[in-house]
């Protein structure tokens, strides 16, 4: 088993290599980002996902079975940029989609996130399949890239798995752009000032995940048996949820000092547009998924950390 890993110097590839690396040898997985350097332990390749030529070779040459694309612009800095988000986010996807298409690669993971959902899309407990009105071009891209996925395996019996991601926090790496960005530097803050200033107003809320349990259901969509991946699209997959009013409640439980001030900007009208919460009973029932992490076990392992 060969495993390539595109974008994995970002949040959630920077985690999942060791853990791919632990479970399939360090000689079977390859890492691959766009910068010069990567951890001296890692076999890395420079690559960029949107050199369809190069990526190509990298594949056949290493006889890669499994991708991992992570490459993507995320929600607020997709903002400023629009048009290279798309791109970035599109053809990226699709150049990985393609190499499966061919059959050069067997199974792809591409992430999707909770950004599919826009305003008219109800808030709690939001449904697999329900109302998707994304107005970030973040939200667009990855909806449109659930619509490829779902297109791809049925026309041309592509295996390609996905998740869409809660907000994602981890104290290994930092997260890049995000709407949900907050979530993870209170804690930087919190341990280094003592007081943080929230981007997003005390009640907006959130789904959230522990990165532990993130990676963990990324590997085990993708090991779980080709019959019970029934959602080809993407998955909804929870495991907690909460705004920052009661981020900080439970914070000050370990630091009783620590103190919190408003400023939302415009990430805070994004954030307002996704739900607070997602039902995930087709990842339960279909492949077994069941999240560890609740925001009382969340903030112990951040703070035992930081
Ligand atoms: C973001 O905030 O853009 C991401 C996401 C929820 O996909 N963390």
């Amino acid at each position: 088993m060969k495993i390539l890993v595109i974008g994995a110097l970002g949040q959630v590839g920077s985690e999942l290599v060791g853990v791919l690396q632990e479970k399939y040898g360090l000689d079977q997985v390859i890492a691959s980002d766009i910068r010069d350097e990567a951890p001296a332990n890692w076999r890395y390749e420079k690559l960029d996902v949107l050199d369809k030529d190069g990526l190509r070779k990298l594949v056949i040459d290493e006889k890669i079975d499994w991708i991992f694309n992570l490459a993507a612009m995320l929600s607020a800095t997709a903002e400023q940029n629009v048009d290279f988000a798309w791109k970035l986010n599109m053809e990226g996807h699709l150049n990985t989609l393609n190499l499966a298409k061919e059959g050069i690669i067997k199974r792809l993971f591409w992430p999707s996130s909770i950004a599919v959902f826009g305003p008219s899309t109800p808030k709690d407990q939001t449904p697999q399949r329900t109302i998707m009105d994304p107005n970030t071009v973040y939200g667009i891209s990855k909806l449109a890239g659930e619509r490829w996925n779902a297109y791809y395996h049925e026309k041309f019996g592509v295996d390609v798995r996905s998740i869409r991601y809660p907000g994602l926090i981890g104290w290994k790496s930092l997260p890049g752009g995000g709407t949900t960005d907050y979530a993870v530097d209170i804690f930087h803050q919190a341990r280094k000032t003592g007081s943080y200033e929230s981007f997003l107003d005390e009640h907006t809320a959130l789904p959230m995940m522990m990165m532990e349990d993130a990676v963990r259901a990324t590997i085990e969509i993708m090991e779980a048996p080709d019959n019970e991946v029934k959602v080809r699209e993407s998955y909804n997959l929870s495991g907690t949820s909460f705004n920052p009013d009661e981020l900080t409640k439970e914070i000050k439980k370990h630091l009783p000092d620590f103190s919190i001030s408003y400023a939302p900007d415009n990430r805070d009208i994004i954030a307002q547009s996704w739900p607070h919460s997602i039902d995930d009973a087709e990842a339960r029932k279909d492949w077994g998924w069941n999240h560890k992490y609740g925001i009382s076990e969340l903030v112990v392992e951040m703070l035992e950390h930081i």
